[in-house]
């Protein structure tokens, strides 16, 4: 049984610029995409994971959330985002059960727990049991209990990689930005896509990354390259893809094919 984690990063499924704007059209065509590699491909599991795109990380700026509960508006920033991350969560996995795909939204913040930003606890053996029955989780970036700060804002990334280790993933497939860029595609034509991160590269690419276009409290490409070479050097035989949401990557990373686009990281 393969199991591959699909993260929807919030800039495919949101337009950054703008607060709480859906962009439908992106989402219907990568679910309706991932509904018939389901239906093709019956024994894969999948685990979807989505992002905050102008949903969450619009509240969170406002509040400050990302830095804990720092004056009397703290808890109700907290809420606010958990409000905008549940409804994000809702179109999703309404988009997935229109698709014909059994899909279960589960909030995060319901069972997590962090220390000064690191996450420390999160339940594993609900999404365990439903992957094993062929259901479709869906979780998301959300804000969490800290216990130091308040609460703190926790990525799909982080999500993932406390995730990966329980539930052992072949792969993980980032679908947002087509590829790690030698520089910004948006500011310079001259920006390439870099096909391979590994050791040989990794020190020289870090050094070329800043952070995320729009609006993004945890931390742009720069820093989900980072938590991604961690886990791959942790799990070994694990591999991280990122793509854009256009169906032939989407389709070929999620399958595990080799890939003409995007950019794999593996040790
Ligand atoms: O977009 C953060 O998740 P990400 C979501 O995966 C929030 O980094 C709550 C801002």
């Amino acid at each position: 049984m393969t199991l591959v984690f699909i993260k929807l990063g919030g800039s495919i499924l949101t337009d950054k610029t703008r607060p709480e704007a859906l962009d439908e059209q992106t989402l219907h065509r990568v679910i309706a995409e991932l509904a018939a590699i389901r239906a093709a491909q019956p024994a894969l599991r999948l685990m979807v994971g989505h992002g905050g795109g102008s949903f969450g990380h619009h509240w969170a700026r406002r509040y400050n959330t990302a830095q804990g509960i720092s004056g009397p508006e703290g808890w109700q920033g907290f809420a606010r985002v958990a409000d905008a991350m549940a409804r994000l969560n809702r179109h999703v996995v309404g988009a997935l059960l229109d698709a014909g795909v059994p899909a279960i939204g589960l909030p995060p913040s319901a069972s997590a727990r962090s220390n000064s930003g690191a996450l420390v606890e999160l339940a594993d053996s609900p999404l365990d049991a439903l992957i094993a029955a062929g259901v479709v989780p869906v979780i998301y970036g959300d804000v969490v209990v800290d216990e130091r700060q308040g609460c703190a804002i926790i990525s799909t990334e982080t999500l993932f990689a406390y995730l990966a280790p329980r539930l052992g993933p072949e792969r993980i497939v980032l679908v947002g930005e087509a590829a790690v860029y030698t520089a910004d595609p948006r500011r310079d034509t001259a920006a390439k896509p870099i096909v391979r991160i590994d050791s040989a590269n990794y020190e020289s690419v870090l050094a070329l990354l800043g952070g995320s276009h729009g609006v993004d409290v945890t931390g742009g490409m720069r820093s989900k390259v980072e938590a991604m070479w961690r886990l791959v050097n942790t799990l070994p035989g694990l591999t991280v893809q990122i793509v854009g949401p256009q169906p032939e990557p989407f389709r070929a990373a999620v399958l595990g094919e080799i890939l003409p686009f995007g950019t794999t990281i593996a040790v």
